[in-house]
């Protein structure tokens, strides 16, 4: 949804954009074109929009066409995307935000309000109990920050005047038209973060409508009231995305190779976050794991900047599988890290 280093972000974290909104001064309107537009049924590219959806038959003629009369470009929106966290803050910064005492805490809170529905959702899907907590708790505070702004505003605004992302947004827009029929969804009112994300576990439109799930059996997907519904959907999500239960996630790594110095890494860490050697080859650069993993297993070496100095780690399959969450190895490293601090007190 957000482009993080090229790839494509399935999530957003609208009050951490905020946060280094604090921080940072943003320069938006070097990629956003100026359409001068009081609403988007008045966008000049909103005609083929809309002439594809209701070829396609997503979504009624005037009725898209009022909805979108009422959706209105916003400056902060356009502001916000050229700036993600993930881009922006170091491990030791990005860290700091997540591993929090108060965090943890409310998490605990939250677990224990739903302590049945995160066994059921962990049991169905082999995805950790606190695996699926801390995803609630670095998205949304465990559903405290849903996001403020209209969905359809933020679609609208990113799906016409951010060009770089522009085919991705106005996709999400047309999916989102879906969910008044599938999840019922008012599409007037809808709140999420400055990229459409929505709910507890903030799905984007497309997320919602192929990985959410109802998980209290009432026949409707609700994931923005209905906490049982997000336990579930997030649990389904990291299982169709290849979850492995009992399996690695990452581990911290030393390097250690007599007569190189750590320079010759710079070609293998933070690479693509799909993993493309094995543990043993990492070993042959150097890099080696405290834990004895297999050595055939798909790893991923990653050196990130921490408190005291730079950390080395070493992702297996299941540390990307979290990054199919939010396409950043930082979001992963956060929300594996806080699962860790949960299960502790769990
Ligand atoms: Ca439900």
């Amino acid at each position: 949804m957000i482009s993080l280093n090229g790839l494509s972000k399935t999530r957003s974290t609208f009050f951490l954009t905020l946060f280094v909104g604090y921080f940072y001064t943003f320069s938006a309107q070097a990629t956003a074109s100026n359409s001068n537009v009081s609403n988007y049924a008045e966008h000049p590219e909103f005609k083929a929009f809309l002439a594809d959806v209701v070829k396609d038959g997503v979504y009624p003629k005037e009725q898209l066409v009022s909805l979108m009369k009422t959706a209105n470009r916003k400056e902060s929106i356009l502001k916000a995307i050229s700036r993600p966290a993930e881009r922006t803050l170091t491990w030791a910064q990005y860290r700091k935000i997540f591993l929090t005492e108060a965090r943890i805490n409310k998490g605990i809170d939250f677990y224990k309000k739903h302590k049945a529905t995160f066994e059921r959702a962990a049991a169905e899907s082999g995805v950790p109990e606190e695996m699926i907590l801390a995803i609630l708790g670095v998205e949304t505070r465990y559903g405290q920050n849903r996001g403020s702004f209209r969905v359809v505003d933020a679609l609208a605004t990113l799906g016409f005047d951010y060009p770089p992302r522009a085919k991705f947004f106005r996709k999400q827009l047309k999916e989102f038209l879906y969910l008044e029929k599938e999840a019922g969804i008012d599409l007037n009112t809808a709140k999420g973060s400055y990229a459409g994300a929505m709910g507890f576990p903030q799905f984007i439109p497309s997320s919602y409508r192929h990985y959410a799930v109802d998980f209290d059996g009432d026949n409707v997907i609700d994931l923005i009231d209905n906490p049982v519904d997000a336990i579930g959907s997030i649990a389904n999500y990291f299982k169709v995305h290849g979850w492995k239960n009992g399996e690695p996630v990452t581990a911290p790594a030393r390097f250690l190779k007599s007569g190189k110095d750590e320079s010759s890494l710079d070609n293998v860490v933070n690479q693509k976050l799909k993993p493309k050697y094995t543990v043993k080859e990492l070993a042959e650069f150097g890099l080696v794991s405290d834990l004895p993993f297999d050595e055939n297993q798909s790893a991923t070496a990653m050196r990130l900047e921490g408190k005291n100095g730079i950390e080395y780690w070493i992702g297996l399959k299941n540390f990307y599988v979290i990054t199919r969450y939010n396409h950043s190895r930082l979001y992963a490293m956060a929300a594996y890290q806080l699962s860790q601090a949960l299960k502790e007190k769990m």
